[in-house]
């Protein structure tokens, strides 16, 4: 256990909420293996945990999560800054004074008979200035040993605090063991979530369920929510994107960081392994980067998580074969099936099912059944450090230089004319929902760069800070910026293009932009691959899937304009300037 910490005001905080929360005991996590396999036992015992068979996959864990906490919570998520203009339309408001009183009356009692773990933890490499502290206050084991998989987490970070101020991240499940009541293996008040952020205090407080991003309160809520207003008042980006290395035959290599809307495959991406002869990609991180301006000028990034909480159904070998090696050793997964031989299953693991197994929720599962073994938001919970694809530079202090950033979308290929451009092209992304949130599936939403459930403040003011970025360096350091889209289908609604590896050729040509070694055609939308320009060699794809593919869908973008007007609207005139020029330029040159 660590000891307390020497940092007065850490101590206070925790005594203080100690005595609101009352648990039976507080415990310092100090983020050692011993603590951590110690914690693993005890989840074992209380039936959270079933250990996994060694021999199979050593060290790992399967749990199954109650049916009512099994994805984030965007409907009770909460941004209480003291204006409601600065929350925007784009999140819900709360009176923050009447917030606090509300969370301070749900969290009188509410760790009784359980206890309080103290964990601190770094977000990016320990000490590095691009990486920021914070502290969570929980209720569950479950949620210390994945904040030890997910984040820099016990003394180092302490010793990284010092005496300086952390994001104070308070968590509670909500269900306090009163009268000595039997606890059960999956403790969570499913019917009251609260997931709430105080932007400009930096505080995250979360109660009532135990589920990845409403509970592991370093990824989402403190990575981007609370991040992305550090970064507005600060000067940098936190932004919901993966961030990969694309080295060429040459050996030659660039940074690129890349947004995708939730579940959409930006753990794919990350991973992916180039079908194109001679071209390497590896993996620096799959979800969250923090790009901060190094004295030269140009964006550096990190990746502020240590390990990968990745969507299980649809992870297999024939779709991302460097997760799947990943997963070896040292996870903990949750809401997939636990199959009779003591391993995990999920849809899309492989096209062999278990003969018999354990389903999400707990009942016996055979291939006959009518129902899913997993969720389609179970997870694993796993070590970064254990990817095959992993770059050495994975955890360099410094981060690493970004030359290109890809916004995901509906549409072609495109490249941006420019930064501005760009953050307009980011603005109008728009993507399907999925089962990562609750809610309906598969239905349109405007996501502009993938933020829309993540951005802390008004979405109009993050325009203006990403466009405000564009004028603090040279627009050659700046990354130059591009639309890309793996995803479109044809009328028959079959993907046009092959996704996963074949990806690379995309990239291929991303690259070779970045290098004068590609060519474009200049249209109304931004820069679109000439023909010829992207590499297709080998590839049985039709000239017109690759005209539909790479030619300007004037006709899709007229369309979209009142769409996006409406979109625009929403935010009403604190949106900039800026962007309705882009849009009304894009308008006129359609015409
Ligand atoms: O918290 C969850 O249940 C899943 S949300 C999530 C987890 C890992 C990476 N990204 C996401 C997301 O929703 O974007
Ligand atoms: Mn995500």
């Amino acid at each position: 256990m660590a000891s307390k910490s020497s940092n007065a005001r850490l101590n206070a905080w925790v005594t203080q909420w100690a005595a609101i929360l009352q648990p039976e005991n507080v415990y310092w996590c100090d983020g050692s293996q011993n603590e951590y396999d110690q914690l693993c036992r005890e989840l074992v015992k209380s039936g959270t945990f079933t250990k996994l068979d060694d021999a199979k996959r050593p060290n790992s864990f399967w749990a199954h999560s109650d049916p009512g906490d099994v994805a984030r919570v965007e409907d009770r998520t909460f941004i209480c800054s003291t204006n409601k203009i600065d929350a925007g339309p784009n999140n819900n408001w709360r009176e923050p004074n009447e917030m606090r009183t509300e969370m301070r009356t749900l969290y009188t009692g509410a760790m009784r008979g359980r206890t309080l773990y103290v964990v601190p933890f770094s977000m990016g490499p320990l000490g590095s200035p691009i990486a920021h502290i914070g502290v969570q206050l929980t209720d569950s084991a479950y949620v210390a040993v994945s904040m030890r998989i997910m984040t820099r987490m016990g003394q180092g970070a302490l010793d990284a605090l010092g005496n300086n101020d952390w994001v104070q991240c308070l968590h509670s499940v909500g269900a306090p063991l009163v009268n000595g009541a039997k606890d059960s293996p999956w403790p969570c008040n499913p019917d009251n979530k609260y997931i709430v952020h105080f932007p400009e205090t930096r505080e995250i407080m979360s109660y009532g369920s135990g589920y990845g991003g409403n509970a592991l309160l370093g990824k989402k809520c403190f990575a981007l929510r609370i991040a992305s207003v550090m970064a507005r008042d600060d000067g940098w980006l936190a932004e919901h994107m993966l961030i990969l290395k694309l080295t060429n035959p040459k050996g030659e290599f660039k940074y690129i960081a890349a947004a995708f809307p939730s579940a959409c495959g930006k753990t794919n991406l990350a991973m992916l392994v180039p079908t194109i002869k001679g071209w390497k990609a590896e993996t620096i991180g799959d979800d969250i980067c923090w790009m901060k301006f190094g004295k030269d000028g140009q964006l550096y990034a990190i990746n502020p998580e240590a390990g990968f909480f990745g969507v299980a159904p649809g992870t297999g070998y024939d779709t991302n074969a460097n997760a799947m090696h990943t997963l070896n050793a040292n996870c903990i997964f949750t809401n997939t099936a636990l199959t009779s031989d003591g391993d995990v299953w999920w849809e899309g693991m492989s096209d062999t099912k278990p003969a018999r197994a354990t389903d999400w929720h707990n009942n016996a599962w055979t291939p006959e059944s009518e129902t899913l073994a997993a969720h389609p938001n179970a997870r694993f919970t796993a070590p970064a450090s254990q990817c095959p694809s992993i770059a050495p530079e994975w955890q360099d202090p410094s981060g690493v230089p970004i030359s290109a950033i890809l916004f995901g979308g509906r549409r072609r290929v495109t490249q941006a004319f420019d930064w501005d451009h760009g953050v307009f092209l980011g603005s109008i992304m728009a993507s399907e929902t999925t089962a990562a949130a609750g809610g309906a599936v598969g239905k349109l939403r405007f996501d502009p760069m993938a933020m829309l459930p993540f951005c802390g403040y008004n979405m109009a003011d993050y325009f203006a800070h990403w466009l405000s970025l564009g004028a603090k360096t040279s627009a050659a350091k700046l990354p130059q910026i591009f639309f890309v889209n793996w995803f479109r289908r044809d009328n028959d609604g079959r993907f046009l293009w092959p996704g996963y590896g074949e990806n690379s050729r995309v990239l291929k040509w991303v690259f070779e932009r970045l290098t004068g070694n590609a060519s474009a055609d200049k249209t109304a939308i931004g820069f679109l691959p000439a023909a010829n320009s992207l590499d297709v060699s080998g590839l049985n794809i039709g000239t017109a899937e690759l005209e539909a593919i790479t030619s300007l869908d004037a006709a899709g973008w007229r369309d979209a304009v009142p769409q996006i007007r409406e979109h625009y609207a929403i935010f009403g005139d604190r949106l900039p300037a800026k962007l309705h020029d882009s849009l009304n330029s894009l308008e006129s040159a359609l015409a």
